[in-house]
């Protein structure tokens, strides 16, 4: 029976810590990226690799982890979309996605419900394509998981994996059109915002000579000048070669990308900048993978970063809420005294010790 006691005490003081110990950071979850504009809001205050290639974790403060630099300090090098690439059974995957400035969501979302709407962009929202979305992160943590961002200065996330790290040791990923135009080493290799990279996941990912071309535009079904902002790459060989009988590729496209303007057939004809198309599995042609409308999400909102996840997954990754902690404890504390009212003979009872 002493033992008995001994085990529920050491109980009562290792859960809390157990439970609550997660709760500060959550490192080994979601790795994003934010757009140039963001990065004003962290530099100026000396976080110099803060930058706009930068891969980041959550944090629980007010500038998140990073998990890889780029270029780093001074990069003017936009990533706009990132993919650890996956080779799992897309068919289980949820929508896991963020919104660009602007978003207003479908009535009684929750990318509707976020207010003031410039809190939306820096935010993490998943969604079944049944027309609704929930609020998975949260930028600055007040309505639900932490990420370490600024929403009072409207840091937009603009690219998101929902691991810390892929299985695959690569990393896939596309820049600005601006980027891939004017900085080198993407303009010197003639390359577009449409264009997919791929390369080790490590320090110096987005610099890393030579630049290694996963799939061009044209693969994709589009022209040199779109531009991707969303990506989603499953590559089960893990070989950095786009095999479209095996390969699947997800996007979603820049307001204005030339595909949308003027495309004229299916699956950009009357789509937007929410809408996410797909292309592989044997299928070389792109298709519309979800609508705005299905992501809970209006024609003309962005969509500028996503993943495919099983929602169960990282909802049994988050840390639980204190208020499980102090459950756990109360249970602690319950056991603890009806054990020593059980063994009064060795240890006394709080009523005898009073
Ligand atoms: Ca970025
Ligand atoms: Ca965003
Ligand atoms: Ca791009
Ligand atoms: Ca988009």
């Amino acid at each position: 029976m002493r033992a008995h006691a001994v085990v529920l005490v050491l109980l009562i003081i290792v859960l809390p810590w157990s439970v609550w110990g997660d709760t500060s950071d959550t490192p080994d979850l979601v790795s994003f990226s934010f757009d140039a504009p963001s990065a004003v809001n962290y530099v100026p205050n000396g976080f110099l690799e803060h930058v706009q290639d930068t891969i980041f974790a959550p944090h629980n403060n007010w500038f998140p982890l990073i998990r890889f630099i780029g270029e780093g300090e001074g990069s003017s090098i936009e990533v706009d979309a990132l993919s650890y690439g996956h080779d799992a059974d897309r068919s289980l995957f949820e929508f896991f996605f963020s919104v660009g400035v602007g978003a207003q969501g479908l009535p009684e979302t929750d990318v509707a419900n976020e207010v003031p709407a410039d809190d939306r962009y820096s935010d993490l929202y998943a969604s079944n394509k049944n027309g609704d979305n929930t609020q998975i992160y949260d930028g600055d943590g007040s309505s639900a998981e932490i990420l370490g961002l600024l929403e009072n200065a409207s840091t937009n996330l603009d690219g998101v994996d929902m691991r810390s790290m892929g299985t695959q040791d690569l990393l896939y990923w596309s820049v600005s059109r601006e980027t891939a135009e004017t900085e080198n080493p993407y303009s010197a290799a003639v390359t577009s915002g449409a264009d997919i990279f791929v390369g080790e996941s490590s320090d110096g990912y987005s610099t890393a000579l030579p630049l290694i071309v996963y799939a061009q535009a044209w693969d994709l079904g589009l022209t040199g000048s779109d531009d991707l902002d969303a990506l989603v790459v499953i590559d089960p060989l893990a070989d950095g070669l786009f095999d479209p009988a095996v390969d699947f590729i997800y996007y979603s496209l820049v307001d204005g990308s030339t595909s949308l303007l003027a495309s004229g057939v299916p699956p950009f004809l009357g789509a937007g900048p929410a809408d996410v198309f797909q292309v592989g599995g044997g299928v070389l042609t792109p298709t519309r993978a979800a609508s705005a409308a299905e992501l809970g999400l209006r024609a003309t909102d962005e969509l500028d970063a996503l993943d495919l996840a099983v929602r169960e997954e990282i909802l049994i990754a988050l840390p639980e809420p204190e208020g499980t902690g102090a459950l756990l404890v109360g249970a602690g504390l319950v056991l603890w005294l009806a054990s020593l009212r059980g063994s009064q003979t060795r240890w006394p009872s709080p009523e005898r010790t009073e």
